[in-house]
């Protein structure tokens, strides 16, 4: 007999069909006994009546492998739900040991080190579920309006010789008789690809060996990482970050629906204009926002709280989840960033701040070799550990920007997860190296 799936049932009203599946949980009485399955579309009540059907199930676990043959028909009570009558089971594979966390229950009530320990089973929980499936569904939908925008995919590396960000934060690996180190991003790859392809994108793994035990960082990532030719203003590559993330908030909202119904979470439209100001502008409205107590105006960066406070004035003011902040100080960005033409103290870069954290980064580029070769320099990166990328800068590099954007913290703001671990299935932080 061929498998139905759960919400498929409807369909076959009246006549035998057959589930695959777990045993999500049984409620056994006298002379007749539930039990609910999952399956990969949610869950159907099963009655099982005869006296050798319940003697199967007398002592069986929940999230044992079952089959199960019966008739569906309308709950009694209901008009849309329907469940299987009398029907017969087949044990494929039993639980052997007592379940370490109790999964079948609507919110897990699980501390996050307890949620993430256990995470081959409580990925398993309905709600847990829908989280991972809205996250692969935003990096279709990333995919899909990149292709329709006429960009090209491409798979960088994920073992360098070097530096793609500066700083310290690198992972180094044994790579035979040589040290190698893990990318930081694809920065340097999607920069070339662009001499070729003129728009590239990919969906690429970042690592940062960095020590923050914070609800924001990772040490592996990812990064939807996007570079494109012949820009050479902030605002061409803004709208078109507007628009890649309208495209994913729409695709999430549509074909994520049933899952956001479950998670409970209902998700802002993005506003026509995304609101856009440049980071002084930003500091002087943390400043007011936050009746002085929050002052960053000489600071040279933005601070958690300042990003959280620029959060919470997107939605108040202009209805939004997602602000741009512009032009931060030479300082505190990445060498390949463009210097400003007015404030040579600034860049022409910019991040996208969502729900009250950063989740996108990105900036003009320098396009001329002596000039990023210089950049490198000053900003303490050895030009011989990134020759290949520098060369191609003496062979015709048009102006071009792009942006990365956090794959797990897209996800973390959408949900409103108060730690990116929990949209990360199987996270790897300063702490942990497993499951
Ligand atoms: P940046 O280092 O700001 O820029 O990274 C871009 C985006 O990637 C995400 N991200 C992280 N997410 C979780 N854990 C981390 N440790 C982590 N580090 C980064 C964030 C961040 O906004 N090459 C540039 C981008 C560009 O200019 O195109 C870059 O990597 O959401």
């Amino acid at each position: 007999m061929e498998r139905i799936l759960s919400d498929e049932i409807a369909q076959h009203q009246g006549k035998q069909i057959m589930l695959k599946g777990w045993i999500y949980n049984t409620r056994i009485f006298k002379d007749f006994a539930f039990v609910i399955l999952r399956d990969r579309r949610g869950l159907v009540q099963c009655v099982l009546n005869k006296p050798e059907e319940l003697e199967k199930i007398k002592d069986v676990q929940v999230e044992t492998v079952i089959e199960v043959i019966g008739t569906p028909i309308k709950q009694q009570g209901s008009e849309e739900n329907y469940e299987l009558a009398d029907s017969s089971i087949k044990i494929v594979n039993p639980v052997m040991e007592v379940l370490p966390v109790i999964i079948n229950k609507k919110i897990l009530d699980l501390n996050l080190d307890t949620l993430l320990n256990n995470r081959p089973l409580t990925i398993r929980n309905v709600k847990q579920q829908a989280i991972f499936r809205i996250h692969g569904i935003a990096q279709q939908a990333y995919r899909d309006f990149m292709l329709s925008r006429d960009v090209v995919e491409f798979f960088p590396p994920t073992i360098l010789t070097g530096s793609s960000e500066g700083g310290s934060e690198l992972f180094t690996v044994k790579y035979f008789e040589k040290d190698a180190k893990l990318s930081q991003s694809a920065q340097l790859y999607k920069q070339i690809c662009i001499g070729a392809f003129e728009r590239v994108f990919a969906i690429a793994k970042c690592f940062r060996a960095e020590k923050y035990a914070t609800s924001r960082h990772l040490t592996e990532a990812t990064q939807y990482e996007f570079e494109m030719a012949f820009v050479d203003n902030i605002d061409q590559i803004l709208d078109f970050l507007q628009e890649t993330i309208r495209f994913m908030v729409t695709a999430i909202k549509t074909k994520g629906a049933k899952d956001l119904k479950t998670l409970g979470i209902e998700i802002l439209d993005v506003p026509p204009t995304i609101p856009k100001v440049t980071m002084k502008e930003a500091q002087e409205i943390v400043f007011k926002e936050s009746d002085g107590k929050q002052d960053d105006r000489l600071e040279p960066d933005m601070s958690p709280e300042g990003e959280r406070i620029m959060g919470a004035w997107a939605k108040k003011t202009h209805q939004s989840n997602y602000v741009f902040i512009t032009h931060y100080p030479k300082k505190k960005r990445a060498f390949y960033s463009q210097q400003n033409a007015e404030d040579g103290t600034l860049t022409d870069s910019y991040d996208c701040i969502a729900g009250g954290f950063e989740i996108a980064s990105g900036a003009i580029r320098i396009n001329t070799y002596d000039t990023l070769r210089q950049s490198a320099i000053e900003k303490g990166i050895d030009p011989s550990t990134i020759e290949d990328y520098l060369n191609i800068f003496k062979y015709g590099m048009p102006p071009h920007a792009g942006f990365g954007m956090g794959v797990e913290r897209f996800t973390q703001s959408l949900l409103e997860a108060a730690n990116v671990r929990e949209v990360t299935m199987f996270p790897r932080d300063v702490n942990r190296l497993t499951p």
